[in-house]
């Protein structure tokens, strides 16, 4: 069986050693592909050019290193006979927990007012809630959502979740779907975006959703650039009606130097780094795949490709 990986230039190595290490057998080449790609049956990719897997014609299985996978399913020219599976792995998982903690406590602990006196040496103490009480909103309560929620539950944060279909957690508030995002809006002090991307979430982040939040609630965007509209944020953040934001993903990356998000003294920026996909974790899910696609078994962690996520 042969394996076609593209990712990140750094990683390609641990990878490779990895594959090497936990799927025994496995021929594995790196991108750019020098050969004939009729012979790769499996893609593990992050960003693959456009038309790369489309030209792979007896390619049988496309594995994300990343959990999102519009980074693969914007290439209108995607194989769609082909599966798609995404990256569930619990190093990522716990590097999203940590993330979503570290921004809720920065928002609520009010540290953008803490970390302003100190650049002006003003020594003032910040009223700040306990996190018993706080209510957050996690926009999406898939895996990496859910890891969260019980994260935050666990430090005594009142919980809330969106998600498409309806759910049932133990402590958690859940809503879901167009008709339960009013109200799961409405009561959010900190709203926290874990979505994928699709056309049904990009642009979410916007006034519509900003209008809805209390007054001087927090905004947390881990999910992706394309789920937030800078300039409704940039807006809200003028009117009060969103007091502080912790950023991860932007519409466009890197940041570019002159984007006012940088400069935002409400704003803190975080360049992509929320949950990272480590090959020592995340190569027991790739080899878990390969090994099913291997037994003709059912794949886990398939992409519904209607859906898009
Ligand atoms: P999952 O597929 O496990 O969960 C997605 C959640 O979003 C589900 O609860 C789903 O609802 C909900 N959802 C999807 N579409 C809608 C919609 N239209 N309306 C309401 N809810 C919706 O994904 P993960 O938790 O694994 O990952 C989530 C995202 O996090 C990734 O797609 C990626 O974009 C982002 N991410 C960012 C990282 C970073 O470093 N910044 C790292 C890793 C991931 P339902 O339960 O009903 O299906
Ligand atoms: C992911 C990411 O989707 O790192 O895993 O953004």
């Amino acid at each position: 069986m042969k394996l076609l990986l593209k990712n990140e230039r750094h990683l390609i190595e641990r990878w490779c050693n990895a594959l090497h290490n936990r799927v025994p057998g496995l021929e594995v080449s790196t991108f750019p592909f020098v050969g004939d790609p009729a012979e790769v049956d499996v893609a593990l990719v992050w960003e693959p050019p456009q038309g790369l897997l489309a030209s792979m014609e007896n390619l049988r299985l496309v594995i994300s290193t990343g959990a999102g996978v519009d980074h693969i399913l914007r290439d209108p020219s995607y194989p769609r006979h082909v599966p798609l599976v995404r990256m569930v792995d619990p190093g990522l998982t716990q590097g999203m927990v940590e993330y979503v903690v570290m921004a809720t406590l920065l928002c609520t602990r009010r540290m953008h007012r803490t970390f302003a006196n100190h650049a002006n040496k003003v020594w003032q103490e910040e009223e700040v809630p306990l996190a018993t009480d706080c209510k957050v909103g996690i926009m999406g309560i898939g895996v990496l959502g859910e890891a969260c929620a019980s994260a935050l539950l666990g430090m005594g944060y009142n919980v809330m979740g969106w998600s498409r279909s309806p759910k049932q957690l133990d402590g958690v508030e859940t809503y879901h779907g167009i008709n339960g995002l009013e109200m799961f809006l409405n009561r959010a002090e900190v709203l926290v975006c874990l979505l994928p991307l699709t056309p049904e979430t990009e642009g979410i982040l916007g006034r519509g959703t900003f209008n809805r939040l209390p007054q001087g609630a927090a905004v947390i965007n881990a999910g992706r650039g394309a789920h937030l509209v800078e300039e409704d944020l940039l807006a809200a953040l003028e009117r009060g009606r969103v007091e502080v934001a912790v950023l991860d993903v932007f519409q466009e990356e890197p940041l570019p130097p002159d984007n006012p998000l940088w400069e935002h003294p409400n704003v803190f920026v975080t360049p992509h780094i929320a949950a990272v996909t480590t090959p020592e974790t995340a190569i027991f899910s790739v080899a878990d795949a390969i090994d099913e696609l291997r037994h003709g078994q059912p794949l886990s962690n398939q992409v519904d490709l209607e859906q898009g996520y």
